[in-house]
């Protein structure tokens, strides 16, 4: 055996030295980035050893667009950029969907890419993955940066994580190129050019003059409404946003990934009279939400317009962290710009203690409309067709929740999706995580893992048979993490359903899939649990056994394949053809 005075005598100047391995894994964990998720391979293999060596968990997939949506979903649920990373060009795109998506979505995460030599690809010399990754990123997310020296990765990290968080939270592209990593200097330098953040995110006070003006718009209010949006989930001030909204006795609506905010089934819930109180109410708060085409831009039908893009007589009161926000897309009347956190405590201080509740008239015509719908909503529950429906599937959802209330709900497609949101209720903040601003497809089994790496808990992905394909390689990664994950596929055989015909020939459809196809035995083929379920009793019991065991587990629901409309409730959206045959 050697002493230690037999090392040879380099090794006493290399522990002098750190180099950009270190340095980045440094500068992340000084920062509080215990995760990260990507996918190895040049540059960036080596680094993704030394960061789990070095005790930060790694969590890899199996194509780099899951593990941004991963990233962001962690940001969404953690409030902390959440960490893709991934190899040059191709890997580097195939995050950028991600990226983009979180951006839209307003969720912090930062993507990491290692790229090719500068110098190679400035001059289109034609390196291993050549791209100019940088300037690709840059009109698709917040800040892009890229870091040349390993003196400035500290710096870098810090201008990513203050972009991603602070302000209206975003996505952030970090470029490293790969010579980045091995170049070295000297260990005491290395670490005083590190930067522990201080204050994030730091809070946003909102004007005094802005708070008295919403409250004395919202004083006034004879019907008010207010709409809390994901923005407000992000926030995490739920105590302060539950009391506000019970001490203002106003009716609320939850958007999809608000639900549990407050629990759905709170009395003050508008949610099951959502085509009522939007053209009804006369004064609407927004909190954390835009008037984006989920909320109909504000305008038209919805919102008691008479024409399609008529304003409608309505007063705005919005809450958020961007100033630009306002005046989007119909006149906001009372702007309060801060954090959610800080507006809506001094919205509740400003309230006192004697404030009035809205109307009878209003809440009880509310109420009324609600128990009528909730009443019709039970009783198509009860129903027990076969083949299984949505609806009766998705009771066993539904009691699923109840019954685990921490459980995270991850959910997409386009019926499977719309049923979900209006059937089965939440009851805890930033337990539901969907297809967001965009409608997007392929977050479900991305948005699956880090919700339980994130949290611990259960996991429950509802999935339509189309959404579930964008990502249903990562079974293997759940397996591989051994994550409390069940995925439900509602089954209807294609995207929307699966009755199209070909008039014209022998392919299948364009909506078309496989028919029966075996999904359970992906889940299988890696280990993990697989289930072919046909009624409603079969989900329940594989439902109530995953979650019980934790075990990653796939349950293949097949429901009618007439079942479900073209794109679930937007159809209209879908422009028609103006030639007849
Ligand atoms: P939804 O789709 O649920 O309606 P949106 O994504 O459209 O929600 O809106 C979220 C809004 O919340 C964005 O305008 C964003 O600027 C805002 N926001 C996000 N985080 C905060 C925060 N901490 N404080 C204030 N506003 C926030
Ligand atoms: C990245 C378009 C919207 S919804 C959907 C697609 C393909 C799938 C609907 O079928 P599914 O659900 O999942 O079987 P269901 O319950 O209606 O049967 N590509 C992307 N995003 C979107 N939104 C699409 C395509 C789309």
């Amino acid at each position: 055996m050697q002493d230690a005075s037999a090392k040879p005598a380099t090794t006493a100047a290399e522990d002098k030295l750190t180099d950009g391995f270190h340095l980045l894994i440094d500068a992340l964990k000084l920062n509080g980035i215990d995760t990260i998720f990507g996918l190895p391979g040049i540059p960036i293999t080596d680094f993704t050893r030394m960061a789990q060596a070095d005790g930060i968990r790694v969590i890899c997939f199996r194509h780099e667009q899951n593990a941004g949506n991963a990233a962001a979903a962690a940001g969404f649920l953690s409030g902390k950029p959440g960490i893709c990373l991934t190899v040059s060009a191709p890997g580097f795109l195939n995050g950028l969907t991600a990226l983009a998506n979180a951006t839209t979505n307003c969720f912090p995460m930062i993507l990491i890419s290692g790229s090719s030599e500068r110098e190679i690809v400035d001059l289109q010399q034609g390196d291993y993955e050549e791209m100019d990754q940088l300037a690709i990123a840059k009109p698709l997310c917040k800040a892009a940066f890229r870091v040349l020296h390993a003196e400035d990765i500290g710096v870098g990290i810090a201008r990513a994580i203050r972009a991603a968080v602070s302000g209206r939270p975003g996505g952030v592209y970090l470029d490293l190129p790969a010579k980045l990593f091995a170049q070295t200097m000297e260990a005491e330098a290395g670490k005083r050019s590190l930067i522990k953040v201080v204050d994030p995110a730091p809070r946003q006070i909102p004007a005094p003059d802005s708070v008295q003006r919403a409250l004395a718009l919202l004083k006034g209010a004879k019907r008010p409404l207010i709409v809390l949006g994901k923005g407000a989930a992000y926030a995490q001030a739920d105590a302060d946003i539950r009391a506000f909204v019970e001490k203002s006795g106003i009716p609320y609506l939850p958007m999809s990934m608000a639900k549990g905010l407050l629990p759905d089934t709170h009395q003050q819930s508008a949610s099951a009279a959502r085509s009522y109180v939007l053209p009804e109410a006369d004064v609407v708060m927004l909190i954390g939400a835009r008037l984006n085409w989920l909320l109909s831009q504000g305008k038209g039908k919805t919102w008691g317009g008479k024409s399609p893009k008529e304003w409608a007589d309505k007063r705005f009161i919005q809450i958020d962290i961007s100033p630009t926000e306002a005046d989007s897309n119909v006149r906001i009347d009372a702007p309060v710009i801060g954090d959610i956190g800080s507006c809506v405590a001094a919205l509740l201080a400003g309230m006192g203690s004697n404030w009035a509740k809205p109307p009878s008239e209003w809440t009880s015509a509310v109420a009324e409309r609600k128990d009528k719908n909730i009443a019709k909503m039970a009783e198509t529950l009860a129903k027990n067709p076969s083949p299984m429906n949505f609806h009766s599937a998705l009771n066993v959802v539904r009691n699923a929740v109840k019954a685990h209330p921490d459980a995270i709900l991850v959910n997409e497609g386009a019926n499977a999706l719309d049923f979900t949101r209006s059937i089965v209720d939440m009851y805890q903040p930033r337990k539901r995580l969907d297809v967001g601003t965009w409608g997007i497809m392929g977050i479900g089994m991305g948005f699956s893992v880090a919700a339980a790496v994130t949290t611990g808990k259960p996991v429950i992905a509802v999935e339509g048979d189309s959404a579930f394909g964008f990502s249903g390689m990562e079974v293997e990664t759940i397996c591989r993490y051994k994550l409390p994950v069940c995925v439900i596929i509602l089954n209807n055989n294609g995207v929307y359903k699966g009755t199209d015909q070909n008039p014209a020939g022998d392919d299948m459809a364009p909506t078309q899939f496989v028919k029966d196809a075996r999904y359970e035995m992906m889940m299988q083929a890696f280990g993990g649990v697989g289930v072919r379920a046909t009624t409603p009793e079969q989900l329940a019991e594989a439902l109530d056994e995953a979650v019980a065991s934790g075990k990653p587990t796939l349950i293949n629901a097949i429901i009618d394949e007439s079942a479900g409309t073209e794109s679930g409730r937007i159809t209209s959206l879908n422009p028609s053809t103006a030639k007849k045959k």
